[in-house]
């Protein structure tokens, strides 16, 4: 497929390595994936589900040690360990070379190596970047055709070029104690061994579009995000877009694929999904910050999506979807999640393949007792969203008007609250906290603070990311305006107040309204709150002007518990965090104090 001397010497040396029986260039063709598609089904590595319930849907099962990302075994591997961080775990390089190695030689006796030319980004974008992942996965391969954009196109576009990232994937063994996801930043590779999970294994996500690409980001003057993006259409036609960061699970594609309520949906408002996951950022000639989605699809949670909290998430997945540890439907070869109806299949097998028996589910223990895994996925194609933006494929990008960051806090922030400029939008971004969940492996259910959800995610130390952000801000002659939210404020009897999903609207339109000079706010010790009356909530059961005061209230006492966190986890990062940052921190603290 190509003369590319680079490309061709690299796999190479990684063929010698792994010592495949063949190989395999995926050229992007409906021919070679419909062969793959029928290969898998008949080793049983994929089911074909109903053809016409789900047209060209698969269900897989991944290994019942291998469900989700590993955090604990992902590493970082710089010559010098304090450019790692001290928030990631970090390998030598020559050493994590050598260790991996070992596990990957001979691992693809018997198999097949494919190779994946993708493109994160649009081909001819200036945002776009070409990767090649080698696996011996025919799941990966089906999967990273519906991530990104793969094949003959983007093997030409490379040319003669060495400017590309190095991906060797090996399911192996699937041991967890091997497995290991590492990262060469300044290699520009990427070796993952030991896993089949999506998150671990579809290299151009977090791998290449979060962690190579951040480090890229650093070094090239332009931002890797953890954030959707989407677009709000007002009646006359014009289109405003937002960028949001939240941790993992946190109701991102949710808010991506928002429906407004029938108050702006009746007088003409629209919402238009760019993204739901990840954002590269660059400054436009007219001074603004502009986003793409390097994605093609998404990658969503499936447990919870259902026709009320996510419509168009569920219509993506109708057809062409690849299903990973959800429940399987024997009646009528369907698949189901917890959360979908109230409707559990009756004869049915669960994420680890076993005959299920619904009326034993325990939402205490969730992973032994449901049909699908908590962290049970669809991998869907983008343009099979019925709100897919007219701007996802656009090569400039989309100007941003706001960036959100937001989490999970039972108490401390309030609904929302806009920052005062963009080095103190970079400080909320660098506090943000939320509740684990189940995309990562581990407890759930635990505080802990993820800077711009990009905790598991920096390729490089923490301090110099936010002094990355710090740096962009002087770059940027029009930036837009930093706002943090919280859809999880919860009452004494621990219900949520918010009720979220499609309603978040009322809260965007807020901070269009402050973006565009609209509305005035109040100035609290941790930036502007809106008014109460401010939020629109006419049509809206159960919430009064009383309910929106309680939520944007700031508890002064409960933030300065917050303040003595914030600096323990500054000293955790390590004294890279910049001095602007602790300049921030000491205004917030000062401001609870008055
Ligand atoms: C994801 C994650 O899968 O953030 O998007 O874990
Ligand atoms: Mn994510």
């Amino acid at each position: 497929m190509t003369n590319n001397k680079h490309v061709l010497d690299w796999i190479k040396s990684m063929a010698d390595l792994v010592n495949p029986d063949q190989i395999v260039w995926i050229d992007g063709s409906e021919e070679q994936t419909e062969a793959l598609r029928k290969e898998a089904c008949a080793t049983g590595e994929l089911e074909a589900l109903n053809p016409e319930l789900y047209p060209n849907c698969y269900l897989h099962r991944t290994a019942i040690n291998d469900v989700a990302r590993v955090e604990h075994r992902t590493f970082i591997c710089t010559s010098k360990k304090e450019d790692a961080g001290n928030i990631n775990n970090w390998m030598d390089p020559k050493e994590c070379y050598e260790k991996l190695s070992k596990l990957y030689k001979n691992s693809y006796k018997g198999r097949t190596m494919y190779v994946i030319p993708y493109s994160m980004g649009v081909v001819g974008s200036d945002f776009a970047k070409i990767g090649i992942e080698l696996t011996d996965s025919i799941y990966v391969v089906l999967n990273m055709i519906i991530m990104t954009r793969v094949g003959k196109k983007i093997i030409d576009a490379l040319g003669d070029s060495a400017d590309f990232v190095k991906g060797l994937h090996a399911v192996a063994d699937c041991d967890d104690e091997k497995r290991y996801i590492c990262h060469f930043p300044e290699d520009n590779t990427i070796w993952s061994v030991n896993s089949g999970y999506g998150g671990n294994v579809l290299l151009g996500k977090k791998c290449f579009a979060l962690r190579i690409a951040s480090y890229l980001g650093r070094k090239e003057g332009w931002m890797a995000e953890h954030m959707l993006i989407l677009g709000l259409e007002n009646p006359q036609g014009e289109v405003k877009y937002i960028s949001a960061a939240f941790p993992s699970a946190c109701g991102k594609t949710n808010l991506a694929m928002l429906i407004p309520p029938a108050i702006y949906k009746n007088a003409g408002y629209k919402v238009w999904t760019v993204g739901d996951d990840i954002a590269w950022i660059r400054v436009g000639e007219d001074g603004r910050l502009y986003a793409i989605n390097p994605e093609n699809g998404f990658f969503g949670v499936a447990p919870g999506t259902n026709e009320h909290s996510n419509y168009n998430a569920l219509m993506t997945t109708k057809k062409n979807c690849i299903f990973t540890n959800v429940c399987h439907n024997l009646d009528d070869n369907s698949v189901w999640w917890e959360g979908l109806d109230n409707n559990p299949p009756k004869n049915a097998v669960n994420w680890k393949g076993e005959k299920w028996d619904y009326t034993k589910y325990d939402k205490a223990d969730k992973v032994n007792t449901s049909g699908a895994h908590p962290n049970s996925r669809f991998t869907a194609m983008a343009s099979n969203c019925p709100c897919i933006s007219p701007e996802f494929e656009s090569l400039k990008g989309v100007p941003l008007t706001a960036i959100i960051f937001g989490g999970r806090r039972a108490k401390t922030a309030p609904l929302v609250y806009e920052s005062r400029n963009w080095q103190h939008g970079t400080f909320v971004g660098s506090i943000m906290a939320s509740e684990t969940t189940a995309a990562a492996a581990g407890a759930v259910g635990v505080v802990r603070r993820d800077p711009m959800a990009m905790r598991p995610f920096v390729g490089y130390d923490m301090g110099d990311y936010f002094a990355h952000w710090l740096n962009m801000g002087k770059k940027i002659p029009n930036p837009p305006k930093i706002f943090h939210v919280n859809w999880f404020r919860t009452d004494a009897e621990g219900h949520f107040i918010w009720p979220g999903f499609g309603d978040n609207m009322r809260v965007l339109m807020w901070i269009l309204a402050r973006c565009a000079g609209e509305v005035e706010a109040v100035e609290t010790a941790i930036g502007f709150v809106p008014k109460a009356e401010d939020i629109n909530i006419e049509g809206l059961d159960g919430v009064t002007i009383d309910t929106i005061r309680e939520l944007l209230s700031v508890d002064n006492a409960s933030w300065l518990e917050d303040v003595a966190n914030i600096k323990e986890f500054y000293a955790q990062i390590g004294d890279r965090v910049p001095a602007e940052l602790y300049d921030e921190l000491a205004t917030l603290e000062a401001n609870l104090k008055k």
